[in-house]
């Protein structure tokens, strides 16, 4: 894209201050309507929410080194699995990439100064935090042990663990989630550069604008279902209990025409990463744009109605099962779409494995194969044999682990140096990113084994025949885990000691790279005006 730039030596205007020079007192970032700030802010309590999830996650592996239950007692096990699916689902995965990239790159990207509403942008995180204490409030009242789907008749019969304080936080961040949204949509709608008409959007720009849709038209759906469950827990209403007329199905209809498009939500805006981070580093222009935009609003449509697909077992009607069933297999096809464009990007570009394009293709490896396991599970017989077993954990993982958390950290590296204006050791961080490589595989691939065997998920202990593939998933989580744990301090070590980066270390096209880094307060000094199609490479 070709625009007007600043640049650090024009003193037509005296240079404008950058974003994170403005002071550091606390007043200055916990009042800050700047969204790159808010970004910060949001990058901040999600890493504390990651580490929180993955210490319990440790923990489970560990108790399932050994068959016998003998780490934990079921009670706690139960308590832990259901911690970490709810603070990975609800406080991770879902705000990760859009609150914090998101925040920081949408208004550059499109040439703005800022989110349409910047005040409601920090109310989101101030929500945020406060559901996250909830959240907190419920381990110290003694855990949660309804996993993280809150499955009535047990959350509301027979549960006496901290339910309702636990779905509390989920409400309340949900809040969060619609705000965001609505900034995503009403920015990308009004503030667009001259000259920068929707076809001309880089298209973490509209998988971020697509996963805005998503989060305003589901989320009240999700906000409605955890009323319910905590008005029929507290006062017995009988919504869901067939002894009062209600109906436990229900529960799990409307839970799931949230949470299915919910794990778009996750993976939309890491598909979006993958998408600038393979053109910049293959020197080619993305293969497909208009297939790339059309599959992106199509994966946000088709989300809504494969929901069943969760339910095959539930006793729904056969003709529901088949209908869902088929609308399941046509919502891979704009994913595949998506794959064959992507590898069609990489075909004969000249290919530089700088550390973001690692993870952006271990991202490919993981999400294929968490994808085409979909596609098994979406095919009703099979689904019977599969489901409630290791291979649905395998599947999910493949997908949310290795392809909304490995994008994560693609976008992480690929846009730090915009971040913070300096650059990271590059062997520690290709030491990282092959650790996460490598330990995602070997923590999730013995998973689908042992769930074809016909190990079911959430149980502490088991026949010694499942030994030695609990104990590689384990050790494949300790490699994960020093995945995680390295670039949490080359990161920090180059926020003070890094070298500096220049504004376009990776020679990089989009509005982003025209600026400084880090950028000055208002993005750019003037409005850019833009003349090009995006991913004009070579
Ligand atoms: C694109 C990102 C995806 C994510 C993040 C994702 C995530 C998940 C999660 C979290 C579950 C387990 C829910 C639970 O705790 O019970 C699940 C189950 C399932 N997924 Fe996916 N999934 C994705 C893609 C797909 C695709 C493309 C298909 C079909 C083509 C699919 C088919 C299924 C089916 C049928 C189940 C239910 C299996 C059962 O419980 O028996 N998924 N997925
Ligand atoms: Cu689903």
């Amino acid at each position: 894209m070709t625009s007007v730039v600043y640049s650090e030596s024009e003193d037509r205007h005296a240079t404008p201050r950058d974003y994170l020079s403005g002071g550091w007192s606390i007043r200055s970032w916990l009042l800050t309507v700047d969204h790159k700030r808010i970004a910060w802010l949001y990058a901040v309590s999600i890493t504390g929410f990651f580490f929180f999830g993955s210490a319990a996650a440790l923990l489970i592996r560990l108790e399932l080194i050994s068959p016998a239950g003998d780490l934990l007692s079921a009670e706690s096990y139960n308590k832990l699995f259901s911690l970490h699916g709810i603070v990975m689902v609800w406080f991770f995965l879902i705000p990760s990439i859009p609150a914090t990239l998101g925040n920081f790159l949408l208004p550059m990207m499109i040439g703005a100064r800022d989110m349409a509403f910047p005040k409601l942008n920090l109310l989101s995180w101030y929500i945020y935090t406060l559901g996250g204490i909830f959240t907190l409030a419920a381990v110290i009242a003694g855990g949660v042990d309804t996993g993280w789907t809150f499955y009535t008749p047990y959350s509301t019969l027979f549960s006496n663990s901290a339910v309702l304080a636990a779905a509390t936080g989920v409400f309340i961040v949900g809040f969060s989630s619609i705000l965001t949204g609505i900034n995503f949509i009403v920015t990308t709608h009004t503030m667009r550069a001259p000259g920068l008409s929707w076809l001309r959007l880089p298209l973490f720009v509209w998988a971020n604008y697509a996963t805005g849709l998503v989060m305003v038209l589901a989320t009240p759906v999700l906000a409605i279902t955890l009323v319910l469950i905590a008005l029929e827990r507290a006062l017995g209403i009988g919504i869901f209990d067939p002894a009062l007329g209600g109906d436990p199905l229900l529960f799990q209809h409307l839970f799931w025409f949230y949470s299915h498009p919910a794990v778009y939500i996750m993976i939309l805006p890491a598909m979006g990463v993958v998408s600038e981070i393979i053109p910049c580093f293959s020197r080619n222009p993305i293969f497909g744009y208009m297939g790339m935009v059309l599959s992106i609003m199509a994966i946000a449509l088709f989300g809504f109605v494969v929901w069943g697909h969760h339910m095959f077992v539930s006793g729904q009607s056969m003709y529901a099962g088949i209908l869902f069933s088929f609308f399941s297999f046509l919502v891979a096809i704009p994913s595949a779409i998506k794959t064959l464009n992507w590898t069609a990007t990489l075909f004969r570009g000249q290919i530089s494995f700088s550390v973001s394009m690692i993870y952006a293709l271990s991202f490919l490896e993981l999400f294929t194969v968490g994808g085409l396991t979909g596609v098994f599970l979406a095919a009703l017989a099979l689904d019977v044999h599969l489901h409630d077993t290791y291979f649905i954990t395998a599947h999910f993982h493949y997908i949310m682990v290795g392809g909304a958390v490995t994008g994560y950290m693609g976008g992480l590296h690929f846009w730090w140096p915009k971040l913070t204006g300096r650059m990271y050791s590059r062997p520690w961080a290709t030491v990282a990113a092959l650790a996460l490589l490598i330990g995602l595989n070997l923590t999730f691939y013995p998973q689908f084994l042992l769930g074809y065997a016909g190990m079911p998920r959430r149980y502490h202990s088991y026949p010694e025949e499942f030994e030695i593939l609990h104990v590689l998933s384990s050790l494949g989580a300790g490699v994960l885990a020093l995945g995680y744990l390295l670039p949490l301090i080359y990161l920090s070590w180059s926020l003070r000691h890094g070298e500096k980066s220049g504004p376009n270390p990776w020679d990089a096209t989009g509005l982003e790279w025209q600026t400084a880094s880090p950028p000055p307060v208002h993005n750019f000094a003037e409005t850019p005006v833009v003349t090009e199609k995006p991913y004009a490479y070579k």
